[in-house]
């Protein structure tokens, strides 16, 4: 069994382990799987060869024994269900961390997006010295209730789980905009993911391509 994943040749966040080759590197390493990376540049990422493992032209994208997929949740998924990794045995608290899973995508990433699109895409625009604070309102709505769930536990439901794995990943986008500091409880959460050795690789290993000096 060979598992390929893709990354960006150079990421544009110079190696801060935002990009999402990091959350999917990152439940290997929980797994214990080994794993190729191929590096796409911007342009061959809309080009014939990688549409056709990827119809929206992104990264990452994963491949494995003639299997092909795009979507982290969904990669991140089938790590967890076919290598036995990352989720309960136990069919209810399962069934659970894998709500965290889609509630990490689905309702706590996309006001995170939206903070980022606009204070770095959009943040020369005339509006966005309006905007920009009320996107960061959305995404502590969003927070908020995280925060009340979390409480003094490690994960956010038992163990450590692919919902937990996704919820940190998300959270770390957070980071440049200051507002993860604003909630300590969260912070620390992220902390703790962070400081799982599987991360740490993850991390090193996507580091060692983008870091400002493998680009001099
Ligand atoms: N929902 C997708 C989002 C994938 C995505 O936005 N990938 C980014 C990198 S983190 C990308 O390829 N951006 C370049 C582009 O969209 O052209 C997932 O979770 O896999």
């Amino acid at each position: 069994m060979t598992i390929t994943i893709t990354a960006f040749e150079r990421s544009p966040d110079g190696g801060k382990g935002l990009a999402r080759d990091t959350r999917v590197r990152w439940a290997l390493e929980e797994a214990g799987l080994p794993y190729d990376v191929r590096l796409v540049s911007f342009r061959a990422m809309k080009e014939p060869a990688h549409l056709a493992l990827h119809p929206f032209g992104q990264i990452p994208t994963y491949e494995e024994d003639g299997l092909v997929l795009f979507e982290t949740g969904a990669i991140v998924f089938h790590i967890a269900t076919h290598h036995g990794a990352l989720l309960p045995r136990d069919d209810h608290a399962r069934a659970r961390a894998i709500t965290w899973l889609f509630a990490a995508l689905n309702t706590v990433e996309p006001p995170i997006l939206e903070l980022v699109t606009a204070r770095i895409f959009e943040g020369d625009k005339p509006w966005a010295k309006e905007r920009v604070p009320l996107v960061e309102e959305r995404v502590r709505d969003r927070l908020n209730p995280l925060v009340a769930r979390l409480g003094d536990a490690d994960w956010l439901d038992g163990d450590f789980s692919a919902g937990d794995l996704m919820m940190v990943s998300v959270l770390l986008r957070l980071r440049p905009s200051g507002i993860l500091d604003e909630f300590p409880t969260l912070a620390a959460y992220v902390a703790r993911g962070e400081a799982r050795p599987a991360y740490q690789r993850a991390f090193a290993a996507q580091l060692a391509i983008n870091a400002p000096a493998a680009h001099p």
